[in-house]
């Protein structure tokens, strides 16, 4: 029998996850966040707990967290509370997309969330706590960080590697073996053909240039 779920965060991310775990029959028994959009049909008949100390109210045997905090670069609210809270002791659910597809000789960490038709293929790994967002391929033999966030449409081709904090935009392309550094940002649309260091944005070619006559 599954623990009942708690989400953290009420925004677009956790109503992804929200969707994803209704249609799985999971049990959820609230939602906490500072804010939520009373008119949001996701999470309709779901309890609202406005602060993040509710949680604690509940004892971290007895439900698991679901990291309902999306991710964007610059921005490590979803690190912060998926570390304070495996302090405290709680177990964070990793979520699969019924209709995603992970490879069996695939490996997901703590807290990884596979979303809506995302591909995950052999001998991949994927850090804890990281995102593989709507559509995304991560191909074979690729070893991705813990807190990345591989956005809707990003493929990755095999081996590919990155670091910590990762943040691959919407739609870029990386072809194999590269590797990517610490806090480094792939934009969204580019491709990426060389490895990257740590704290770099690396942005789309410049689509066009004006020809000088
Ligand atoms: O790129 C895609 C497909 N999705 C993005 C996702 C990965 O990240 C999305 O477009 C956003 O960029 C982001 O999604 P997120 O985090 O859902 O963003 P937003 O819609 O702004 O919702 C943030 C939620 O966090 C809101 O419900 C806030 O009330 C809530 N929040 C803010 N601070 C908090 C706190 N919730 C808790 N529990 N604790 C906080 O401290």
């Amino acid at each position: 029998m599954s623990k009942p779920l708690l989400i953290i965060g009420a925004g677009g991310h956790a109503s992804v996850l929200v969707d994803i775990l209704r249609q799985q029959r999971r049990e959820i028994i609230g939602i906490v966040s500072p804010i939520l959009d009373p008119t949001s049909k996701v999470f309709n008949g779901i309890k609202h707990f406005k602060n993040d100390n509710d949680i604690l109210t509940f004892d971290n045997q007895s439900i698991i967290l679901v990291n309902g905090i999306g991710s964007l670069p610059g921005h490590n609210l979803r690190t912060v509370l998926y570390s304070k809270f495996k302090a405290l002791g709680y177990e964070f659910q990793t979520v699969v997309a019924s209709n995603a597809i992970v490879s069996d000789y695939a490996v997901l960490e703590d807290g990884v969330q596979i979303l809506t038709g995302a591909i995950v293929q052999t001998n991949t790994r994927i850090g804890a706590n990281s995102i593989i967002n709507t559509g995304a391929i991560i191909e074979h033999d690729c070893i991705i960080g813990e807190n990345n966030h591989i956005a809707p449409g990003v493929t990755l081709s095999g081996q590919v590697i990155t670091s910590e904090h990762v943040h691959i935009g919407t739609g870029a392309t990386i072809i194999q073996n590269v590797k990517i550094g610490v806090n480094s940002v792939v934009a969204a649309g580019a491709t990426l053909t060389k490895s990257l260091g740590q704290n770099i944005i690396h942005f789309p070619a410049k689509p066009f240039q004006k020809i000088k006559k």
